[in-house]
């Protein structure tokens, strides 16, 4: 749709001033630009083992207010958080696909999923306390401070969540280059909103190289999480292989690596059947050209990976996240997979469309919540609302109306 002639950046700015009458500069209160400054001191500060207790503490508290502000639905907050995000990325050349890590763990409720990041966040961290030379491969890139944000299911009624899941990681939640962000999903459809993506980059602007995000369900709205991380794990129950038919199967899709998870004590055995179900389902998996997979061995030594075409399928593998059984695999199948990413420009390449992605679903929510904020709009809805209940006009109809009446108004300002 052409709005007006001439550059395009000051096309959309004259959209959105007579769209939404709003500036699209950014101007913020002595006192707000003031706090944003300070929050975006203290992120940059060390908070690293080395710097003190009052470093470290002052980095966490920092990144915490960040992290509520780019969640924050207040206009004036919102405001804040873009200057907030604009600073640090200045800044963002040395937290790039080369340098950073985005692991996303989607599963069923009680499937075990805090209790891998706490088992698993651990092992990561004591990595490098370890003898690395003894990790070969590994070593080229080692986390060493991990964040974790677990998205929590909100009540669409009460608009509270429950944010029990720092609690299921009480091991990770205490050591000095761990950060836990319980966050409630509230506002969004689903678990991931645009702003979990914007939590990822601001740990990222904290030094936190790792970033696990935790979320609930197996619903198209989780199928998103895959938007927000470089590798997106399944974890799955012992039991449920035939599920990769029904419910579960979109998610199953766009998942890299399955995870059957509880194979111990009793559980075992089915967890390990569970596995080669779902292996044997896997193959049946189409995947675009260059993803990675199974072939990895192979299609690591590819240069670019528009020039692999292996068919590859995603790795199923069998873990407790109780006794720590299979976690040492989890962690090299991600280093492995970091490997081929990086070197073939998967990673880089992939991290664009991301971004591209959480711009147009940013766009498309500021339009519709500004849309339905409008008070000329918001007449002309009750209008349109009683034709459509009279049955007066078709749903397709009454949306064209409403546009029309959008871009109506726009041109009557001009
Ligand atoms: N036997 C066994 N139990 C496990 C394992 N992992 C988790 N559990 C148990 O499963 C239950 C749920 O674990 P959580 O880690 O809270 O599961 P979750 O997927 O994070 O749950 P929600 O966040 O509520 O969806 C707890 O009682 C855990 O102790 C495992 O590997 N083996
Ligand atoms: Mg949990």
């Amino acid at each position: 749709m052409m709005l007006s002639k001439g550059h395009p950046i000051r096309t959309y700015n004259s959209f959105c001033i007579r769209l939404f009458s709003c500036k699209p500069a950014i101007s913020l209160t002595f006192e707000q630009q003031n706090k944003v400054n300070s929050i975006v001191a203290d992120i940059r500060s060390s908070g690293n083992e080395n710097s003190n207790d009052d470093a470290r503490m002052r980095q966490r508290i920092a990144l915490s207010k960040a992290i509520t502000l780019v969640e924050s639905k207040s206009p004036s907050k919102r405001m804040m958080a873009d200057s907030l995000l604009d600073q640090l990325r200045m800044s963002a050349n040395k937290q790039n696909s080369a340098t950073s890590f985005r692991l996303g763990i989607a599963g069923p409720p009680g499937v075990g999923k805090s209790t891998l990041c706490d088992a698993f966040g651990q092992y990561i961290l004591n990595f490098i306390d370890d003898d690395t030379s003894a990790k070969g491969d590994n070593q080229e890139f080692i986390p060493d401070k991990l964040a974790v944000l677990c998205i929590d299911p909100s009540s669409h009624v009460t608009g509270g969540s429950i944010l029990g899941d720092k609690t299921r990681m009480s091991n990770l939640s205490y050591h000095p280059r761990a950060y836990v962000r319980p966050s409630p999903s509230s506002g969004t459809l689903g678990g991931i909103g645009a702003y979990t993506f914007d939590a990822v980059s601001l740990c990222e602007s904290a030094g936190y190289n790792f970033t696990i995000v935790e979320t609930v369900g197996v619903g198209q709205s989780e199928i998103e999480l895959a938007e927000c991380c470089d590798l997106f794990v399944l974890l799955l129950a012992p039991g449920g292989g035939d599920e990769l038919q029904g419910s579960k199967k979109g998610i199953v899709e766009v998942a890299d690596v399955l995870v059957v998870n509880k194979a111990d004590e009793d559980l075992e055995t089915l967890a390990r059947k569970t596995a080669n179900e779902y292996k044997k389902a896997a193959e049946l998996l189409r995947k675009p050209v260059g993803w990675w997979g199974r072939s990895l061995d192979q299609s690591s030594e590819c240069e670019s990976h528009h020039t692999c075409n292996q068919s590859a399928v995603p790795r199923v593998l069998l873990l407790s996240a109780k006794t720590g059984a299979g976690i040492p695999e989890l962690f090299d199948t991600i280093i492995s997979y970091r490997k081929y990413a990086q070197k073939s420009g998967y990673l880089l390449e992939k991290r664009q469309k991301q971004n591209r992605y959480w711009m147009w679903k940013y766009l498309k929510e500021r339009l519709l919540e500004t849309t339905e904020q409008d008070e000329r709009i918001k007449k002309k809805l009750i209008e349109i609302e009683c034709d459509l209940d009279n049955r007066l006009i078709a749903p397709r109809s009454a949306a064209n109306m409403l546009w029309a009446s959008v871009v109506g108004d726009v041109n009557r300002r001009d």
